[in-house]
């Protein structure tokens, strides 16, 4: 089927030879842009900075959608997996003009040329990788691994949407992107958009090939259609005609998108084709892998370098394609779609601009009564889940809302959720299975990485979603974190990105009561790399019980442009503030318990402060010890609910002001604090607090193993009398009482240890 004319591909080409030539330029020059003189050294960028190899793949695929969205007038969304090649994306931004339309300054003449090509990797300039200052990008492409399953996030609820997805051979060496060819089986195609892979197959890495680039084509199709899809090998290393090859098959993949199988392509190209062969030592260059970055890095020092740099860039004759005054040539310009059909252009590229609040359901219905604190009992997830389910309900046409879960819904008690809606999977399930839908708006799927690519996809396309996840397995999207932290950060700062809904972590099944699954489900070390984040963006929230759980959730789902995590325990467990206190207690962010403290309001002995379900738990029992086996103490009872309102308020915009931070801990009181974490967590946020070596903070400190909860909290030092003694003993209390504390402990311990399971006098507390 041959769908493209001679005089097409002639324009494609040339318009494919202004951006290749826009890409070498951004590279390499500072001055002398278009070429108008010989190529001196002075007209060099002293560090050449970029990655060269991936950008004519990436131009060919970028000019080969343009054609395509204007035959067909398909809304496209590009998400580009090797963000490196960001010069690429650039050539083609500024020759649609989308970056004139954001930025004057990059208008479409030689001024607008001469200024893209100089702030590329330049200080105070364009970043050599994508990043949210450039238009149409959702994805970075900085970490590798993550594009395919932002790409579906994108897709998800977008019926008409088309998000195209290159994907380096590379990265496809990642596992994340290893699970993502897999998405396809959770995307309903009928609700949804489409996704089109495009396995850029140049064959090298960054010094090495790829896994990949040495299967043959049966391989690849045999591999690619056992995932589910219907592979095209484009071929254009073979092909005469490179436009014509790779339009008759995104024609042929667009005709498919309706089709049972989707369709995905895998190209061949030359890495860094149309670079030199070698170099002036005899290094291959174009089509290897020292093509990858800056071939030719010597050019300024070097005159062999420089004059084999000069050709490379004159091979593509500037001069035919800008004006004396740099304007691009008229039939460069047809190339691209016009308006919102631009690929820089697209809306989903910045979706806060579609983005709308979500009918948050009333929480009134939803809370746990009580006529005292501790009055009432309930699971804090299983509250929220009625709740989220409701949510479900208020969305059902919109869809909007989405949850992601790697399998562990029911077990982290939010299955309430599926009787709102069903798990999303497209596929038949030979054997038993339950409440699984196409358009189910629960994601469940036995990966972290393709949870958290989902959820980037769906939020920055204008969407909302939670992703609630097993405290010690959450870490395995670190990475990606700290990615979408930095996304977020720079966001902030262009001024036409919209705010996009709040990424919202819900971290339960948390270590203190993993006592059964033991020592690797006991790891709460997300929060601490929380911490290193920007303070415009992080927020980490440890609401004690379930009333204060549905107040951090609605508030969570309302913001915008943050990261929220929130841990929460799925325990019943005691319910200390009724919903208007919750809300108080949480709009404060940490306060006085006065029902549960003795110091009269005033000049506490020591502060009993606690943050999360078990140490707030913990602490309340202590407070209880302490008022019989040491009665004259003074003890005050502080919660906390936002961990970042312990910052000093200089740091981070929760961080209480001075009199509140000293209406709960005073100024010079002795603070034994129960976390949740690691104890170096606290200790971190209060840096800048007066006389912050006063807090003795009691924590996660990497002791666990198969046993009872009070074991687990007795190797870590945390229990209520561990926290009891330790009140005494920096209060300048008696040792013998706090010896006695211990004394307790152990024998509680041994009980434990005798019957395998902990004492009455622990299973059966309760707050009176
Ligand atoms: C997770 C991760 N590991 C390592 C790197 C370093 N790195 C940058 S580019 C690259 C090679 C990418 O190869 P490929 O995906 O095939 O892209 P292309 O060849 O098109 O440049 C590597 C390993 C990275 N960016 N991300």
């Amino acid at each position: 089927m041959k769908t493209i004319e001679g005089t097409e591909t002639a324009t494609l080409r040339r318009y494919r030879r202004a951006c290749d030539y826009l890409a070498v330029a951004m590279i390499y020059l500072r001055d002398n842009t278009l070429l108008r003189e010989p190529l001196r050294p002075e007209h060099l960028k002293p560090r050449p900075l970029g990655h060269w190899g991936t950008c004519p793949g990436l131009t060919l695929v970028y000019s080969g959608l343009n054609r395509l969205v204007r035959r067909t007038g398909q809304r496209t969304l590009l998400v580009t997996g090797p963000g490196h090649g960001a010069p690429a994306i650039h050539a083609n931004l500024w020759l649609e003009g989308t970056h004139a339309e954001y930025d004057p300054a990059l208008s479409l003449d030689g001024s607008g040329l001469a200024e893209l090509v100089g702030r590329f990797s330049w200080p105070g300039g364009f970043p050599s990788h994508l990043s949210p200052e450039v238009p149409g990008v959702i994805h970075e492409g900085g970490e590798l691994g993550y594009a395919l399953a932002t790409a579906f996030g994108a897709a998800l609820d977008d019926p008409g949407l088309l998000v195209a997805c290159v994907v380096g051979d590379g990265e496809a060496e990642t596992g994340p992107t290893a699970a993502s060819w897999h998405c396809e089986k959770f995307l309903d195609r009928v609700g949804g958009g489409n996704v089109l892979p495009i396995l850029h197959l140049n064959g090298y890495k960054i010094a090495s090939p790829t896994v990949y680039g040495t299967m043959s084509d049966d391989e690849l199709v045999a591999y690619f259609t056992g995932c589910g899809w219907s592979p095209r090998i484009v071929d254009v290393t073979k092909a005469a005609d490179a436009d014509a090859c790779l339009a008759d098959a995104l024609d042929a993949a667009h005709g498919d998108l309706a089709g049972d199988r989707p369709p995905m392509l895998v190209l061949r190209s030359a890495k860094g084709a149309g670079a030199p062969e070698s170099d002036p030592e005899g290094t291959p260059l174009a089509g290897t892998f020292h093509a990858h970055q800056v071939p030719l890095s010597a050019a300024r020092d070097d005159p062999d370098h420089l004059a084999l740099l000069e050709n490379w860039l004159r091979s593509y004759h500037p001069e035919e394609l800008f004006g004396d005054d740099g304007v691009p040539a008229g039939d460069l310009l047809s190339v691209p779609p016009e308006g919102e059909l631009r690929l820089g252009k697209v809306p989903q590229a910045n979706g806060g601009l579609l983005r709308r609040d979500l009918p948050l359901p009333a929480l009134e219905k939803f809370r746990v009564g009580l006529d005292r604190p501790g009055g009432a009992a309930a699971s804090p997830t299983e509250t929220a889940a009625t709740w989220l389910a409701e949510l479900m309900r208020a969305t059902e046409d919109r869809r909007d809302f989405r949850v992601v879960c790697p399998d562990e819904l029911e077990s982290n008690k939010l299955g309430p959720l599926l009787t709102a809606t069903a798990r999303a999977f497209t596929r038949e399930v030979p054997g038993y299975a339950e409440q699984l839908g196409a358009d189910g708006r629960v994601m469940e799927v036995l990966s972290e990485h393709l949870c958290q690519g989902w959820l980037q996809g769906y939020l920055l396309t204008g969407r909302h979603g939670l992703f609630p996840c097993y405290e010690a397995f959450v870490s395995i999207v670190d990475g990606m974190v700290n990615q979408y932290a930095k996304f977020l950060k720079m966001s902030g700062e262009v001024a036409w990105r919209a705010p996009v809904a709040s990424l919202n972590y819900l971290l339960t099944s948390e270590g203190w009561r993993q006592e059964h699954n033991g020592y690797s489900h006991q790891g709460p070390g997300f929060l601490n790399n929380m911490l290193t984040k920007k303070a415009s963006v992080a927020r980490v929230y440890l609401p004690a019980d379930a009333n204060t759980l549905l107040v951090t959730l609605e508030h969570c789902l309302a913001s915008t442009d943050r990261i929220n995590v929130v841990v929460a325990g799925k325990q019943a467990t005691g319910v200390w503030l009724d919903l208007p206190e919750a809300r108080e207690h949480f709009r404060a962010g940490a306060g006085v318990w006065h029902w549960a403290s003795t110091d009269d309001g005033r000049d506490p002995d020591v502060v009993l402060a606690c943050a999360g379900t078990v140490p707030t738990t913990e602490t309340l029992a202590a407070a209880e010890l302490l008022a019989e086996s040491a009665p004259g103490l003074r003890v005050r009872v502080v919660n906390v609910v936002d961990l970042l309102s312990l910052a000093p308020a200089e740091r981070h915009p929760h961080g209480l002001a001075d009199p509140e931070f000293e209406a709960c801990f005073g100024t010079d009181v002795p603070v034994v604090f129960a976390f949740h974490g690691y104890p170096s967590a606290v200790h971190e946020v209060l840096h800048g607090r007066p006389a912050p070596d006063r807090f003795h903070v009691h924590g996660y400190l990497e002791e666990g193993t198969t046993t009872t909860p009070f074991d687990l909290l007795a190797s870590n030092r945390m229990t209520r009398h561990d926290l009891a003694r330790a009140a005494v003993s920096h209060a300048g209390g008696d040792p013998a009482t706090g010896e006695e504390l211990l004394r307790r402990r152990d024998e509680l311990l041994a009980h434990a240890f005798a019957h395998g399971e902990d004492a009455p006098e622990i299973t059966g507390w309760r707050w009176s």
